[in-house]
């Protein structure tokens, strides 16, 4: 048996019921065939890809707080250190009643070679707790938050593991949980990214992930003759990732007509009012019912549907899983020529192969949302210098990262021949640059 298939029977037999961990790693191993059969006496005499799916800490507790009506609540906590070859532990913190070790050790994963991709020194982690901060007051939010810190504080640290935002946590959980960390510790450091503007946060962080997909689809679009400019755009999701992708896709001129959230979903024939969407789910925490009747051009669906809506450009900017074959079928049916992943694994992998057969421009989340991460990393370097860089040099140094990566994972897919791959181009070049890492440093 192949040295890939091998690896991936282990996972699998040493992971049990972790769907989405095993998904994410078929993903990878696949596309890394070709390089491994390459190399793959010295890859299996270290056994590298034993060793690169496997965490090298996970760390799970018990989250016990108390709600307003004085009872206890425990939830369950986790932090999975996947590598650190290439940098300290980074990547977010998922709140999310779904939230279990098999979806962090997927998101960890993925958070390697997202890392890798964008060039900075940051290695791969994840974390979160089954914790589901809709519907509690901002008392409930900072007692769970305080109580998740009292015990990650030991295993984190501006050098060693530095955690940030994901699904559920934005910067009211962010803060809470910076100012328990800081009263444990003492430490005013950068152990937490996606920080308020006056605690060491960074300009255009909370931007980064929604515009560096479109930066990143804007140039893969570029580079395969086309233009973003007049497009129509159906996104997925209404919170910080689909917000901003909206936001930029307007400012490059395309038109927005979709958003949605986990009860339903909004068609908008006029394109999507930004000013409105930010009033509806950043202020009010509503739902996307109070969008539809605030806008008269607007439609609401219950459920799930916003794959069915005629258009050039998907952006799914939700969960995993929430793009299938047959949501697949029915983009290719409609016209959709270019999906690009703001969230994490949104695509399933029937639904992927299906898209990149029919000629669908198809780019990964590891590739396509790692503007998130790599603005995260910006933000420890101002951190650890001192200053504050302006919103300008901030975003454009977080395109010239998105435009960087497209021309890496284009080149690499080119290099092992599968050019316009470029979900292989991203797997190969972002564990490359992993694998040497680990090599150099010896067995540990
Ligand atoms: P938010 O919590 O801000 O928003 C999540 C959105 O997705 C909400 O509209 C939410 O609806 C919807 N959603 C979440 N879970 C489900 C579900 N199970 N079914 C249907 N809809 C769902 O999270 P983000 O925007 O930060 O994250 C979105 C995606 O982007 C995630 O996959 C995340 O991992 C990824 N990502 C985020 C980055 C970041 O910087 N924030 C960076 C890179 C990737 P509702 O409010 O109803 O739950
Ligand atoms: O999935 C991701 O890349 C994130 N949630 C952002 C991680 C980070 O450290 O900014």
């Amino acid at each position: 048996m192949s040295y890939v298939d091998e690896v991936f029977e282990l996972v699998v037999a040493k992971n049990p019921a972790q769907p989405e961990f095993h998904q994410a790693v078929k993903e990878v191993l696949e596309s890394l065939r070709v390089v491994i059969e390459a190399n793959e006496e010295a890859y299996r005499k270290d056994a590298l890809l034993e060793r690169i799916c496997t965490p090298e800490r996970q760390i799970l507790f018990r989250v016990p707080w108390v709600d307003d009506k004085g009872q206890v609540q425990v939830n369950n906590g986790f932090r999975v250190q996947f590598n650190s070859a290439i940098g300290p532990y980074k990547g977010g913190l998922r709140l999310h009643p779904s939230v279990n070790l098999g979806i962090i050790k997927f998101l960890g994963f993925e958070q390697i070679f997202k890392n890798s991709l964008t060039g900075l020194p940051i290695g791969g982690g994840k974390g979160g707790s089954d914790f589901d901060p809709k519907g509690k007051s901002d008392r409930e939010v900072m007692a769970f938050c305080q109580s998740f810190i009292n015990e990650l504080y030991r295993h984190i640290g501006a050098d060693t593991d530095v955690p940030a935002g994901d699904i559920g946590t934005g910067a009211r959980e962010i803060g809470y949980m910076y100012g328990q960390y800081k009263r444990l510790t003492g430490l005013y450091e950068g152990v937490l990214t996606g920080k308020g503007l006056t605690y060491g946060g960074s300009l255009a962080r909370t931007e980064a992930t929604g515009y560096g997909l479109l930066y990143l689809t804007e140039e893969m679009l570029k580079c395969n003759g086309k233009d973003i400019a007049g497009k129509t755009v159906v996104i997925s999701g209404s919170g910080n990732v689909a917000i901003y992708a909206a936001q930029k896709a307007q400012q490059l001129g395309a038109k927005v007509v979709t958003v949605s959230d986990s009860t339903g979903w909004v068609y908008d024939a006029e394109g999507i009012d930004i000013a409105l969407l930010k009033e509806v789910k950043e202020v009010k925490r509503a739902r996307l019912t109070e969008y539809a009747a605030a806008r008269p051009s607007a439609e609401y669906h219950d459920g799930k549907g916003v794959w069915t809506v005629k258009c050039d450009i998907a952006l799914p900017c939700a969960t995993q899983n929430e793009l299938n074959l047959e949501d697949a079928k029915a983009l290719v049916a409609n016209g959709c020529f270019a999906v690009a992943e703001g969230a994490n694994m949104p695509t399933t992998l029937d639904a992927t192969e299906y898209l990149q057969k029919n000629g669908v421009l198809f780019c990964p989340g590891k590739a396509a949302n790692a503007g998130g991460v790599a603005t995260s990393a910006l933000e420890m370097s101002q951190n650890s210098e001192r200053l504050s860089w302006t919103f300008e040099e901030v975003d454009s140094k977080l395109k010239g990262i998105m435009v960087n990566i497209f021309h890496n994972l284009d080149d690499a897919a080119k290099k092992y021949g599968m050019e316009g791959n470029y979900v292989a181009g991203a797997n190969i070049a972002g564990f490359l640059k992993v694998a040497e890492a680990m090599t150099a440093q010896g067995i540990v």
